[in-house]
């Protein structure tokens, strides 16, 4: 790759580096609060999104979400896995950054987040931009620069 100017490289478009969604392991706000944990736990990721059957980002659900939903006064009360939803437990405090975006916002975001839920102008889901992609960019502009 041709190193940027600094002000090239923030300019850069994050269409081309984002993980597109078929390869973005989410769940849906519907899915009980085992299939969550059974495909955070398969996947290995921490936290992953979660999209409304029209591929529509609704929230951000991970591990320690669900392990505190389900903790009781005095045990974990796994049988809760089984009723809960997904969306009662998932967080929507989370950012999503436009496909049309550029790497400063993305660097800005990505300092509190580790991964950005990508979508289109009509909201829909295209994919995440992580930390790891983008620190990978910055070496790669800094050491050829
Ligand atoms: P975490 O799951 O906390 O993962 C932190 C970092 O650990 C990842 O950084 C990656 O470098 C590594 N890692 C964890 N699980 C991995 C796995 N199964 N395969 C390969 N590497 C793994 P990033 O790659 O920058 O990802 C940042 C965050 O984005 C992840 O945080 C996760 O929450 C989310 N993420 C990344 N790729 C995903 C995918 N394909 N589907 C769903 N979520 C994804």
């Amino acid at each position: 790759m041709i190193s940027l100017s600094g002000k090239e490289f923030l300019e850069t478009n994050i269409k081309e580096f984002i993980i597109p969604s078929e390869k973005v392991a989410h769940v849906q706000a519907g899915n009980s609060l085992e299939h969550a944990l059974l495909l955070l736990t398969k996947s290995g990721y921490s936290a992953i999104p979660v999209l409304d059957p029209k591929y529509r980002f609704q929230g951000l659900i991970s591990s320690s979400l669900i392990t505190d939903a389900v903790l009781g006064l005095e045990r974990f009360e796994f049988e809760k896995l089984e009723t809960m939803r997904v969306e009662e437990v998932m967080t929507k405090d989370f950012p999503t950054i436009s496909i049309h975006a550029d790497f400063k916002k993305a660097i800005e975001l990505l300092i509190d987040h580790p991964f950005l839920c990508v979508v289109s102008d009509e909201d829909y889901f295209e994919g995440i931009m992580t930390r790891r992609v983008m620190l990978k960019q910055l070496r790669k502009n800094i050491y050829h620069s």
